[in-house]
């Protein structure tokens, strides 16, 4: 039954149910196919938005988010997102800061890292950033390079290639390369060697700088949803069991969320104690909580987590 009171909170809800119903979409890029494609849509898919995948289509909207999904090659999303041609885009801090458009980085994914580094043929002496100096450079990113050789004021010619850059010194087309390294497997098979690291980088979320409140309003309900995927990830829930005399000493190991909660156990003095912890302090807690008398240890994955 209805009473009184409950009418506004309700109408309000389905008010505001029926208002986002309304909107127009937010537009999102992402790598139509790449390093990018795969974890752009996980992440989505996570966030629980769903989309019907045609093959080959260049766009599509979501089946129960007012999102829209363009497929683009990553180098012509920042000018899109400036156009407004996409809302937001997904792509690599790489691409972002060399495009160097006006758009905003609204979040960090934590996915795709790797380096835009230096590279010079392995037999060689590296005598510090002055090596460049009079040499020919290969690269796929001309402004970051040439940012980083004025920085240090290196004279150095740059010779710009769209792909397969590490190849360039062994064909005599450059003395040394700047290109993107992640496992560096590629620089080794080429004969080259890693000496500088120019940018760190990551898949992020970047955005136009005027959209309108509807838009806002979407793209505050994705971030909500991206970082409680993201939160989840980086946390896992923890269960054991220990004499209520360590609790003390295991609730300072395990901050949890507030703090853990405890519940005692059929088995006189001792208590069940849940909470939370980091996935990079796992191992280091795991061993702190064994010394300090905890047994029964399950570590659960979270699906998500919302603070
Ligand atoms: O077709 P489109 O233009 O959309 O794609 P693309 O071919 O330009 O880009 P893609 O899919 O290769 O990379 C997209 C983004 O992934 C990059 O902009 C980076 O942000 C990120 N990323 C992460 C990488 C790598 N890791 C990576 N390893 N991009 C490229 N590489 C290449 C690198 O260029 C080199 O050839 O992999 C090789 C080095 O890898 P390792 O593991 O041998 O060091
Ligand atoms: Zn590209």
């Amino acid at each position: 039954m209805l009473i009184k009171q409950d009418i506004p909170t309700r109408l309000s809800i389905l008010d505001g149910f029926f208002n986002f119903n309304k909107m127009s979409e937010l537009k999102i890029a992402i790598q139509k196919s790449g390093r990018l494609s795969e974890n752009s849509h996980k992440l989505l898919e996570e966030c629980g938005i769903k989309f019907s995948n045609g093959a080959n289509v260049l766009k599509t909207k979501a089946k129960n988010f007012p999102v829209e999904l363009l497929f683009l090659r990553d180098d012509d999303i920042p000018q899109y997102v400036e156009q407004r041609v996409a809302d937001i885009g997904i792509l690599g801090e790489n691409m972002v800061f060399e495009k160097n458009k006006d758009v905003q980085i609204l979040e960090k994914l934590g996915f795709a890292q790797c380096r835009l580094s230096l590279a010079i043929p392995k037999e060689d002496t590296y005598t510090g950033p002055g090596y460049f100096n009079n040499k020919k450079l290969a690269t796929s990113y001309p402004k970051l390079l040439s940012d980083y050789l004025e920085k240090n004021k290196i004279k150095a010619e740059i010779e710009e290639i769209s792909g397969s850059v590490e190849i360039a010194p062994g064909i005599g087309l450059a003395d040394a390369v700047c290109d993107i390294v992640s496992s560096g497997s590629t620089l080794m098979t080429n004969g080259l060697r890693e000496v500088e690291t120019i940018l760190n980088s990551q898949a992020v979320i970047i955005g136009n700088r005027n959209l309108g409140q509807n838009k806002k309003k979407i793209l505050d309900s994705l971030l909500f949803r991206i970082r409680a995927v993201r939160h989840a990830k980086e946390n896992k829930y923890i269960l054991l069991n220990a004499p209520e005399s360590s609790i003390k000493e295991i609730c300072r190991i395990l901050p949890g969320m507030k703090s853990p909660t405890i519940l005692p156990l059929v088995e006189k003095g001792w208590c069940s104690l849940h909470s939370v912890v980091k996935e990079d302090q796992f191992w280091e807690r795991i061993d702190q909580l064994k010394a300090a008398g905890a047994e029964g240890i399950l570590v659960i994955p979270i699906e998500k987590m919302i603070l």
